[in-house]
C-alpha cells in the first residue's frame, strides 16, 4: 500500500506545516509537496531541507496510491496534476481541512471552521501524546499565526490559541515564526508601490475614502497583497483596491483585484465575492478574465455603493423620538430632568430646530446659586455636531472620539430625528444590538 500525503498549489505556510504533521500522524504515508510553493515557505523549506522528509509531488507513482491524504484544501481544482486520482474507484481519500467548502468526496474527514488547519492536526498530535521538536513547533506556529494573522483574523477560534500555547510549550520560537513570515518585498514590488503612489484614483463613496490603482504590470509580481496593504497604510483610505493588469498569451487582458480595508464597514470579501472571488472583510481578491479595466473600476464603485446601503446605518440603531427641552428651560429645571431620567446630557430643540447641547459637563459652569434661574441656552454648547441617518456606525463612533463627545443627534433636512450616544456605538460593535 501506497500513502501520500499531500496539499494545494502554491503551498502557504498553513499547508505545509499540515504537510509535516499529517507525517507525525500517518508513519507510514510519504509527504509529496506541489511543484508551486509560496516564496517564504520555499525559502524555509530550503534551510532547513535535511530535517523533513517529503518527495516532490512529480515524482510520485500515481498508480501505486492506494491511500491519499490532503490537508489545507478539500477541493480537487486546488490540487494540480494530482488530481487525476479522482477518477480512481479503489483510492482512499483522508481529508484534513479548515475551509468548510470543497468537492472531495473523502471516506474520512476533519473538516472544522478554525483559524487554520494546523489547529486540527495539532489537537490530534496533542490526543496521541507525541514529541514535536523546536523546529516542527516553530513551523507549525508559523502556519498558525500567518492563517489567523498572528490569532487577529475574526476566523481564529479558542482552539486556535490552545494550539498556539501547546507550541510554544514545545518550545516554538518566535523570532524565527516572525522571520519567515516577514514577506517578500523586492525590487519589483518597490516598482509597483511608487507607480500605485504616482497614479491612483481616490474618490469619495458613501463618506468612505477610497483609492482605486489601475497599474499595467508585465508578467508575473508577487506579494501584490502585500504590496496593496503597504499603500493603504501609507495614504490611510479606508479602502484601497489594485488592479493588476497583464496580458495573458492569447493577447487578451487579465485583471487581478486586490482589496484591502481598515473600515468594519467597507467589506472588501463581499465586494470580491460579488466579483467572482473571496475574501474576508479585511481583504480580497478576484481574478478577472477578458474585462476591461475601466469597466472593473466602475463594477467596484457600484458595489461599493450598493454594499452600503445593506449594511447597517444609523438610523437603525439611533433612539427616537428624542426627549429635549426648549432653550428658555431653567437649568434647575434641566437638572432634575437629567437626574430623573439618568442621561447625562439632553439636545436643546426649539420648534423641531437643533439648537445646542446640555450635559452634565456644562453644569461646571455655574458659579453662583442664582445662576441655576437661568435659561439652559446660556451654557448650552452652541457648536453641536450632528451626523444624517444614512451614515455608518464606523463613522458615528470616528465622530464621538474626533470631538471626545457621548451624544451625537442624528439629522434630517435641519430638522432632529434621533440620537445616538456612545453606548448605541458599543453595543453595535460587540454585537449587542437587540435583532
Ligand atoms: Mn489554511
Amino acid at each position: 500500500m501506497t500513502q501520500i500525503i499531500t496539499t494545494h498549489k502554491n503551498a502557504d505556510f498553513d499547508a505545509f506545516a499540515s504537510l509535516v504533521a499529517a507525517t507525525l500522524i500517518y508513519p507510514k504515508a510519504v509527504a509529496a509537496i506541489p511543484k508551486s510553493v509560496n516564496p517564504n515557505v520555499r525559502a524555509f523549506i530550503s534551510i532547513h531541507k535535511d530535517i523533513f522528509d517529503y518527495v516532490d509531488r512529480w515524482r510520485v507513482e500515481t498508480g501505486k496510491v492506494t491511500r491519499l491524504i490532503v490537508v489545507d484544501t478539500s477541493d480537487w481544482s486546488r490540487l494540480g496534476p494530482i488530481a487525476m486520482l479522482n477518477k480512481r474507484t479503489n483510492l482512499e481519500v483522508l481529508v484534513w481541512d479548515h475551509h468548510t467548502d470543497g468537492d472531495i468526496d473523502a471516506a474520512w474527514k476533519c473538516q472544522e471552521a478554525v483559524g487554520a488547519t494546523i489547529t486540527l492536526l495539532v489537537r490530534q498530535l496533542k490526543t496521541m501524546r507525541k514529541l514535536i521538536t523546536p523546529i516542527q513547533a516553530t513551523l507549525f506556529l508559523a502556519g498558525l499565526y500567518e492563517d489567523t494573522g498572528n490569532l487577529t483574523f475574526s476566523s481564529c477560534t479558542a482552539e486556535d490559541a490552545y494550539a498556539a500555547g501547546w507550541l510554544l510549550d514545545r518550545n516554538a520560537d518566535l523570532a524565527l515564526v516572525s522571520k519567515f513570515l516577514r514577506p517578500a518585498y523586492g525590487e519589483k514590488q518597490k516598482d509597483v508601490l511608487f507607480e500605485m503612489l504616482q497614479n491612483t484614483n481616490r474618490l469619495k463613496i458613501n463618506g468612505y475614502s477610497v483609492s482605486i490603482s489601475r497599474i499595467h504590470i508585465g508578467g508575473h509580481v508577487g506579494s501584490l497583497a502585500l504590496v496593496v496593504r503597504m499603500f493603504r497604510d501609507i495614504v490611510n483610505v479606508d479602502a484601497a483596491f489594485g488592479l493588476f493588469v497583464s496580458e495573458e498569451k492569447s493577447g487578451r487582458q487579465k485583471c487581478m483585484v486586490i482589496g484591502r480595508s481598515d473600515n468594519d464597514g467597507l467589506d472588501v470579501g463581499t465586494i470580491m465575492k460579488s466579483m467572482g472571488g473571496g475574501g474576508h472583510p479585511g481583504a480580497g481578491s478576484a481574478m478577472l478574465k477578458g474585462v476591461n479595466p475601466e469597466i472593473a473600476e466602475q463594477m467596484i464603485i457600484d458595489l461599493i455603493k450598493g454594499n452600503q446601503q445593506s449594511s447597517v446605518q444609523i438610523s437603525d440603531m439611533m433612539s427616537f423620538p428624542v426627549f429635549s427641552v426648549p432653550s428658555d428651560t431653567s437649568m434647575a429645571a434641566v437638572a432634575k430632568i437629567l437626574r430623573q431620567r439618568g442621561c447625562t446630557g439632553l439636545p436643546v430643540v426649539d420648534g423641531g430646530v437643533l439648537a445646542g447641547i446640555i450635559s452634565r459637563r456644562d453644569f461646571k459652569k455655574i458659579r453662583k446659586q442664582g445662576q441655576l434661574q437661568a435659561p439652559v441656552k446660556a451654557f448650552m454648547s452652541r457648536r453641536v455636531i450632528s451626523i444624517e441617518p444614512g451614515k455608518s456606525p464606523v463613522q458615528a463612533a470616528r465622530t464621538l472620539v474626533h470631538h471626545d463627545i457621548g451624544r451625537l443627534p442624528v439629522e434630517e433636512d435641519g430638522r432632529i430625528i434621533g440620537i445616538i450616544t456612545r453606548s448605541d456605538v458599543m453595543m453595535y460593535f460587540y454585537d449587542l444590538l437587540p435583532d
